[in-house]
């Protein structure tokens, strides 16, 4: 009769080459590879999933990934598993904040059931144009939060946010993603960066995610991106309403059932009231996905 090897779950909290930190359910931090069917089958273990692991015999890396659990959604940027909350960390300057990229992810966020929170930093810099992105965001009905260098961060908002979720931040290089996550896990461990005085950007100070615990939660902190192309992140022309929760108002309203509110007769996408500046870039991320698949229909 063969023993039973005892299989252990957690959490994947961070890579190192082929290998993989896992926090398991007792607390304890262990290092593992993965065994080499998810190789064969094209899965690569990422950061956030939760996996089953036995003793491999090897002293180096004593465990083996069995098994990946089913996963509740999967990002490519930042490369991620299993988020539940997604800071969407955006600053007023130093950069200048890119619009495009923080609806896009908003309508990601939608798609993979994901609840989106706004988090704009440097407000000492730029009080007005924080106040500003808060009204239009706040208005179009999503969370937005703000904070400053030189200020106490408001616990009573972020506190109840990690009750047993992972959350991810997300945004440009340099908007201060790594400065928040040392101030909530109370630790100077991840490394921040200046912005480059000539280009007023971020360099990209880090360059792997890794998840933090807090509280009964896990906080991940990711590498800044600044492309994300509606295409690679799967969305079709019908997603990109999800972002845009203003078009509720409308519903029901226009002339045509399945109206797109890219300038159909008889569209009631006046009465949405919509940021002008959002419902242009609305209509661009419709009018791209529309020719993309027109484009692949003929190939
Ligand atoms: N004035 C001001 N500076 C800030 C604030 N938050 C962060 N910074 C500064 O912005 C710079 C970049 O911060 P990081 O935390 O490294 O930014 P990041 O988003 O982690 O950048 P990447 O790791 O490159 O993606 C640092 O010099 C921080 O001190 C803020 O609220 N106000
Ligand atoms: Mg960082
Ligand atoms: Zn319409």
């Amino acid at each position: 009769m063969t023993e039973s090897v005892p299989v252990q779950s957690g959490t994947i909290v961070k890579g190192i080459g082929g290998s993989y930190e896992i926090h398991l359910s007792g607390e304890a931090v262990v290092l593992a590879k993965p065994r080499g069917i998810f190789r064969k089958d094209k899965i690569t273990p990422t950061i956030g999933d939760h996996v089953e692991v036995e003793p491999s015999g090897d002293p180096d890396t004593p465990y083996m990934i069995c098994r990946i659990l089913p996963r509740k959604n999967l990002l490519i940027r930042p490369s991620v598993a299993n988020v539940d909350i997604l800071i969407l960390t955006f600053s007023p300057v130093e950069p200048q904040p890119d619009f495009r990229l923080l609806d896009k992810l908003l309508i990601l966020c939608e798609k993979q059931e994901i609840k989106p929170v706004i988090w704009l930093t440097k407000t000492d810099l730029d009080a007005d144009e924080v106040d500003r992105i808060r009204t239009i965001y706040q208005g179009a009905g999503f969370e937005v939060f703000s904070s400053a260098l030189d200020q106490p961060l408001d616990y009573t908002f972020i506190g109840p946010l990690f009750h047993g979720n992972t959350v991810g931040f997300a945004g440009q290089s340099g908007v201060g993603k790594s400065t928040i996550c040392n101030i909530l896990t109370g630790n100077t461990s991840m490394k921040v960066g200046a912005v480059s005085e000539r280009l007023h950007r971020g360099k990209h100070t880090t360059r792997h995610v890794e998840l933090f615990s807090v509280e009964d939660g896990y906080l991940m902190d990711t590498p800044g991106f600044s492309t994300l192309e509606l295409t690679e992140i799967g969305l079709e022309a019908d997603d990109v309403q999800y972002g845009y929760p203003e078009l509720k108002k409308i519903t029901g309203k226009c002339k045509f059932q399945d109206c797109r509110h890219i300038g159909e007769l008889g569209c009631a996408i006046d009465e949405a009231q919509m940021d002008p500046d959002r419902l242009l870039r609305y209509r661009e991320f419709v009018s791209i996905l529309i020719k993309n698949k027109a484009y692949d229909a003929k190939r």
